[in-house]
C-alpha cells in the first residue's frame, strides 16, 4: 500500500466519527499524492504526513456561565494547537451550536496550510465552543467569553498561540475575550486579532476575507483571459465574510444577486443592497426577511436553494458542505465558470470534481479565503511595532498578498503537472514549506 493510502485509512481509524476532518485530510493528501512519491521513502521513515496530520496539542475545557435567569449553563470548549513549525498557532475561535472536536480538526488542518500559503509567520490553530450566541442577551454572551478565556488563557499568548473571528465570534465577542485575557494576565498584548480600532485592531481586518477573496477571484479570471467586471455572483451567508465579498465585487463592477442565513436566501436582481445587508446583520442581527421587507426588489426563500440562481460567478461565504454535487450540477447548468471558497470546505469533494471537469475555474478557501488571516498577522506586525498602518495600507499589501497566493498556487499546479487545477496547487504550495520546516526542525 502507498504511504498515502496507509496513513488515509489510519487517519479514519484513530479518529471515528469525524468525518469532516476525514474529509478534509482526503483532499489534501490526494492531492498530494505525486509529490509524497516522490521522496516516498524519507517522508514515511520521518512519519511526517502522520505528524503533519496529529495535532500539536489538543485542548477540550469545561465553559460554566450563568444565563440571565440565573440558570448556569455549560459548554464545551476547544482549542487544537495543530502545527507551529513556521510560527506560533494562528487562527479563530468558531462558535456555533454544530461545533465539536472533529469540526475545530478540520479547521484546524487546513488553517495549517492556508496560513503557510500567505507566504507570513504563522503556524495553524483553530477554537470554538457549541455555545450559540444567536438571541443571547449581551450580558451572557459576555459570561461565556469570560469563562472561555479563564481556562484558554494559559495556552494563548502573542508569540505562541493567537486567536481571532470565525462563524459567530465577532467584534463583541473579540472584545470581551480580549478584556479578560487582559484582567487575568496583566498583559496588553496583541494576543487576538480582530480587534476593535481603539485597542490595537488593524484597519480592514474585517474587510479583508470577502475583499481578498475578490481580488484573488479577479486575478484568477484575469490569468484565465476573463474580468470579473459585468459579471453576476451568487454569494452565499450574510457574515462577515459575504458581506464583504459582496461589497468589493461591487467595487470591480460586478453584480452580486443573492446571500443566505441558515434560514433562507434573498434574490435580489437589482443587486444585492450593501448598507441595508449591514444594517439589518451588523446591526439588528436580525433575519434576512428583514431585508426583504425593506428592498421592493429582492425576492425572500425560505430554506435552501442559493445555488439555483443563474450566475457567472458562485462564492459560498457560510459553512462547510453548503454546496453539494446537485448544487454544482445546477450552476454548471446555468453557465456559471467560477468557484472560490470564502468558507472552510463549502464544497463537496464531489462537487468540485464536477466543477474542474466541467471547464469551470474553481479555488479552494485554504487559498481564496487567506486574506482573513493573512491581515490577522498584520495585525499581529502592526502590534508588536506598536504602530497603527492606514487603511490604504494595509489593504495594499492584502491585495498583494491574494495575488502572490494565486501565483504561488498556479505555479505549483504547473510544475507537478497539474495545470489549472487549483486544489492541487494549493495543497502542494501550502505542504511543501510546512514540510520544509518541519523537516528542518527535526523530530518534534
Ligand atoms: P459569520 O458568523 O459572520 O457568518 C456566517 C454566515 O453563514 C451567517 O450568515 C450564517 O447564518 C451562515 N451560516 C453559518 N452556519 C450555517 C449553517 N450551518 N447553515 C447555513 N448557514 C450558516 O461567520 P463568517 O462570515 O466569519 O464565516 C463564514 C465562513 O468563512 C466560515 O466557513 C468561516 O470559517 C470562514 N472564514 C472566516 C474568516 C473570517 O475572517 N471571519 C476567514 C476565513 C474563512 P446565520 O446567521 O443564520 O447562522
Ligand atoms: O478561517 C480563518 O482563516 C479565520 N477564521 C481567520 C483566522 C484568523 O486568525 O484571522
Amino acid at each position: 500500500m502507498s504511504y498515502v493510502d496507509e496513513v488515509l485509512q489510519s487517519v479514519i481509524e484513530k479518529n471515528p466519527a469525524q468525518p469532516e476532518f476525514h474529509q478534509a485530510v482526503k483532499e489534501v493528501l490526494e492531492s498530494l499524492r505525486v509529490v509524497i512519491e516522490a521522496n516516498e521513502e524519507q517522508y514515511r521513515k520521518d512519519a511526517l504526513l502522520e505528524r503533519l496530520i496529529t495535532p500539536e496539542r489538543q485542548l477540550l475545557f469545561r465553559v460554566p456561565w450563568v444565563d440571565d435567569k440565573g440558570q448556569v449553563q455549560v459548554n464545551n470548549g476547544y482549542r487544537v494547537q495543530y502545527n507551529s513549525a513556521i510560527g506560533p498557532y494562528k487562527g479563530g475561535i468558531r462558535l456555533h451550536p454544530s461545533v465539536n472536536l472533529g469540526i475545530i480538526k478540520f479547521l484546524g488542518f487546513e488553517q495549517t496550510f492556508k496560513n503557510s500559503l500567505t507566504g507570513l509567520p504563522i503556524g495553524g490553530g483553530k477554537g470554538g465552543s457549541d455555545f450559540d450566541p444567536k438571541g443571547k442577551s449581551d450580558r451572557e454572551v459576555m459570561a461565556f467569553c469570560q469563562s472561555f478565556i479563564n481556562e484558554l488563557y494559559k495556552y494563548i499568548g502573542a508569540d505562541t498561540d493567537v486567536p481571532a473571528g470565525d462563524i459567530g465570534t465577532g467584534a463583541r465577542e473579540i472584545g470581551f475575550m480580549y478584556g479578560q485575557y487582559k484582567r487575568l494576565t496583566g498583559l496588553y498584548e496583541g494576543v487576538f486579532t480582530g480587534k476593535g480600532l481603539s485597542y490595537g485592531g488593524s484597519l480592514a481586518r474585517k474587510e479583508a476575507t470577502g475583499y481578498g477573496l475578490l481580488y484573488l477571484t479577479a486575478e484568477m479570471l484575469k490569468c484565465n483571459g476573463q474580468s470579473i467586471e459585468g459579471k453576476t455572483v451568487a454569494v452565499s451567508g450574510a457574515g462577515n465574510v459575504a458581506i464583504y465579498a459582496i461589497q468589493k465585487a461591487q467595487q470591480l463592477g460586478a453584480k452580486p444577486v443573492t446571500c443566505s442565513d441558515s434560514t433562507g436566501w434573498i434574490y435580489d436582481p437589482e443587486g444585492i443592497d450593501v448598507a441595508l445587508l449591514k444594517e439589518v446583520k451588523e446591526v439588528k442581527r436580525a433575519r434576512l426577511t428583514e431585508y426583504a421587507a425593506a428592498r421592493p426588489s429582492a425576492v425572500y426563500h425560505e430554506g435552501k436553494g442559493v445555488w439555483t440562481a443563474k450566475v457567472d460567478i458562485a462564492l459560498p461565504c457560510a459553512t462547510q458542505n453548503e454546496l453539494l454535487l446537485e448544487d454544482a450540477k445546477a450552476l454548471v447548468a446555468n453557465g456559471v465558470m467560477a468557484v472560490a471558497e470564502g468558507a472552510n470546505m463549502p464544497t463537496s469533494m464531489e462537487a468540485t470534481e464536477y466543477f474542474q471537469n466541467n471547464g469551470v475555474l474553481f479555488c479552494p478557501g485554504k487559498a481564496a479565503n487567506a486574506g482573513g488571516v493573512a491581515t490577522s498577522a498584520l495585525e499581529m506586525s502592526q502590534n508588536s511595532e506598536r504602530l497603527s498602518w492606514t487603511f490604504d495600507e494595509v489593504d495594499a499589501k492584502l491585495k498583494t498578498i491574494m495575488t502572490n497566493i494565486f501565483h504561488n498556487l498556479d505555479d505549483a499546479a504547473k510544475k507537478y503537472g497539474m495545470e489549472g487545477n487549483y486544489v492541487a496547487g494549493a495543497n502542494i504550495a501550502g505542504f511543501l514549506k510546512v514540510a520544509e520546516a518541519m523537516t528542518a526542525q527535526g523530530i518534534v
